[in-house]
């Protein structure tokens, strides 16, 4: 596992590579106690900006956390500074220098004739927001520097976000290029500072900056550039003192009232899960595989 230094906020002391992936539009790390994974942009010197490859990248390191039952808390970011001009950057949203009229994002030397439908990633950015969502772990955005577009949407979607004083700037970008997120990026960013603002940032498309965004609620805090990845790092730990599972039925009972029968059904299956763990439940299952009536005078109906 290799630890050098991918970004000026990430001590290497703390990280380790995580092998087998060979990624290149991104960098994922586990903490050296493998509970806490850092899933970076690595495109600097575009502002960190996604193209198909990097969408596929970020699912399979998100949804590679979701399955490694150590892990507690996601942090997303965004590593740099550009090495070109020394800007800094969590994700300036779609890349648009290969988005295609038909809504396709095209990979170096694909054209309209040879892209493959189901590998051009139309609108996969969305998949990745879900995964966000609904994964049963805390996931903190650390903004490092521009969130636009594509990427003001991201900081949007995670459960907590922390912001850098120095280089965090906000911008929702996408009527400037004929895009529109029109769920979480728009509607539950509303949510989040009201209407009046998420219009304004939409339509308006000025920049904002870290101060303004914790004022609005935006954000949870506001740290120096330096001490970014360590607060992050901090707050992981605070919330992995805490029971996993109340952590999962809170982020879950979070997400529900925005989320209809989806947000319902992602909450039911955990208490479905809970459930299953019950005398109760192991007697209507015994008393299938036995072939018997099931005996519930042991359950109450009123606790
Ligand atoms: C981020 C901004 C404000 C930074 O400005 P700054 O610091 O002045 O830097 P620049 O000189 O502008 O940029 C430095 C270099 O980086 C390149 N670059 C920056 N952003 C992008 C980008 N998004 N795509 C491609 N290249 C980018 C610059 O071109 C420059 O390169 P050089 O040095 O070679 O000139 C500023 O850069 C900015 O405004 N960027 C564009 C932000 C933007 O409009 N993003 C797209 C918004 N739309 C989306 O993200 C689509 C949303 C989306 O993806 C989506 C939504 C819903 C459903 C599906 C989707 C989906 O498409 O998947």
């Amino acid at each position: 596992m290799s630890n050098e230094t991918v970004s000026d906020t990430f001590d290497p002391t703390r990280w380790r590579e995580v092998e087998g992936f060979n990624f290149e539009d991104i960098t994922y790390h586990l903490d050296t106690t493998g509970r806490i994974a850092r899933v970076a942009f690595d495109r600097p010197e575009v502002r960190n900006a996604f193209r198909p490859q990097t969408v596929d990248e970020l699912y399979r390191a998100l949804d590679n956390a979701r399955q490694n039952s150590k892990v507690g808390v996601v942090l997303l970011t965004g590593n740099g500074p550009s090495p070109k001009d020394g800007g800094y950057a969590f994700c300036s949203g779609g890349d648009q220098r290969i988005r295609g009229r038909d809504g396709y994002k095209y990979a170096e030397g694909e054209t309209a004739e040879t892209v493959d439908p189901a590998r051009s990633g139309r609108l996969h950015i969305l998949e990745v927001q879900r995964l966000i969502r609904f994964m049963p772990k805390v996931v903190i955005s650390l903004v490092n520097g521009w969130a636009a577009g594509g990427g003001h949407s991201l900081y949007v979607v995670t459960d907590l976000s922390v912001a850098s004083k120095e280089h965090a700037k906000f911008k929702q970008t996408d009527a400037d290029v004929g895009s529109f997120d029109a769920g979480y990026g728009s509607a539950y960013f509303a949510k989040q500072v009201g209407q009046k603002f998420a219009r304004e940032a939409f339509f308006l498309a000025e920049t904002y900056d870290a101060q303004r965004a914790y004022e609005m609620g935006a954000v949870n805090r506001v740290v120096p550039h330096a001490e970014l990845e360590a607060e992050g790092i901090r707050m992981a730990e605070t919330i992995l003192g805490k029971s996993p599972t109340a952590i999962r039925m809170l982020k879950f009972a979070f997400n529900a009232v925005d989320d209809g029968l989806v947000g319902q059904q992602i909450f039911a299956g955990e208490a479905t899960r809970l459930a299953y763990g019950t005398d109760e439940a192991v007697e209507g299952r015994d008393s299938f595989l036995e072939k018997r009536d099931p005996n519930w005078s042991a359950f109450p109906y009123h606790y």
